[in-house]
């Protein structure tokens, strides 16, 4: 059953249809579905078969904003359920979240911020295009453990690094672990800024904040 579901969430992000996507939300939730179950197995199918196609030349960009939007409200309605999930509630760490300047995806970011609020992370979400020193700023002003970053793009993971320099550059780098992610981060790129962790996909996330903060 569950099955037939994604493959309808995965569908409805395709067909850029936020009505549906959200109906099909509240139906798992209804249905006692895993609501990251549905994110991974069927609404991050769809969307990155839209990426794919987008990137071949087969969609434009009015079918990748749709297709976001309709990702964007999925993820939305799921996020109660998720935070109602969230079993430990101690307060684990301080977490300053953004997505870098000059970027604007904000579902991942998003997601993750979620995932580790709702394992017990007090999240100051910054929303997205944050320039380097308010990401700073804010992490200075609440005495943040963590500062995670999030980049979509190849033109913009440098931000990540930014940020890294200007700590170093203010005496500040050893204060605040960084977690980096996004689709084109990888291994090599944090071994190359320097940065402390980062994971491919939001539970990973919990599970590097968790290691960074007894680190
Ligand atoms: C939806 C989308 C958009 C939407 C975003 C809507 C929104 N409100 O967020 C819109 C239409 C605005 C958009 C715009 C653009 N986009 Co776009 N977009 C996408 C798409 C299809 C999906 C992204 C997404 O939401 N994925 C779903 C979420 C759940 O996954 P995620 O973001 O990867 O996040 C997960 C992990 O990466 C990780 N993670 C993410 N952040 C963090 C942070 C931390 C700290 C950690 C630990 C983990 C982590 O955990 C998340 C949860 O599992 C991707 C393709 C793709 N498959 O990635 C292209 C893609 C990223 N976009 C692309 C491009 C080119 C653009 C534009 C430049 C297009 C244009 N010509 O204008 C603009 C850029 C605008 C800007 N300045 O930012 C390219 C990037 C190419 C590149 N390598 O640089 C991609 C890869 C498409 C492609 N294949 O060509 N886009």
């Amino acid at each position: 059953m569950s099955t037939e579901l994604f493959q309808l969430m995965a569908a409805s992000i395709i067909d850029g249809d936020a009505e549906v996507a959200v109906e099909l939300a509240k139906q798992s939730v209804a249905a006692g579905v895993d609501p990251l179950e549905a994110i991974t197995k069927g609404y991050v199918i769809g969307v990155n078969q839209v990426g794919e196609a987008f990137s071949c030349g087969d969609a434009f960009l009015p079918e990748l904003v749709m297709a976001g939007e309709a990702m964007k409200s999925a993820v939305a309605a799921l996020e109660p359920e998720m935070v109602r999930r969230g079993s430990e509630r101690q307060m684990l760490g301080k977490v300053v979240l953004a997505t870098v300047e000059g970027d604007i995806h904000e579902i991942g970011k998003s997601l993750v911020g979620t995932m580790l609020s709702a394992s017990g992370f007090q999240v100051y979400d910054l929303g997205v295009d944050v320039a380097v020193n308010k990401i700073i700023g804010k992490a200075i002003e609440v005495n943040a453990n963590i500062i995670a970053m999030s980049a979509l793009l190849t033109t913009t993971m440098v931000k990540q690094r930014e940020v890294i320099e200007e700590l170093e550059k203010e005496s500040l780098r050893g204060k605040f672990k960084i977690l980096v992610g996004g689709a084109p981060v990888t291994r090599d790129w944090v071994q190359k800024i320097g940065a402390d962790g980062y994971s491919e996909d939001a539970i990973g996330a919990v599970n590097v904040a968790k290691s960074l903060m007894s680190a």
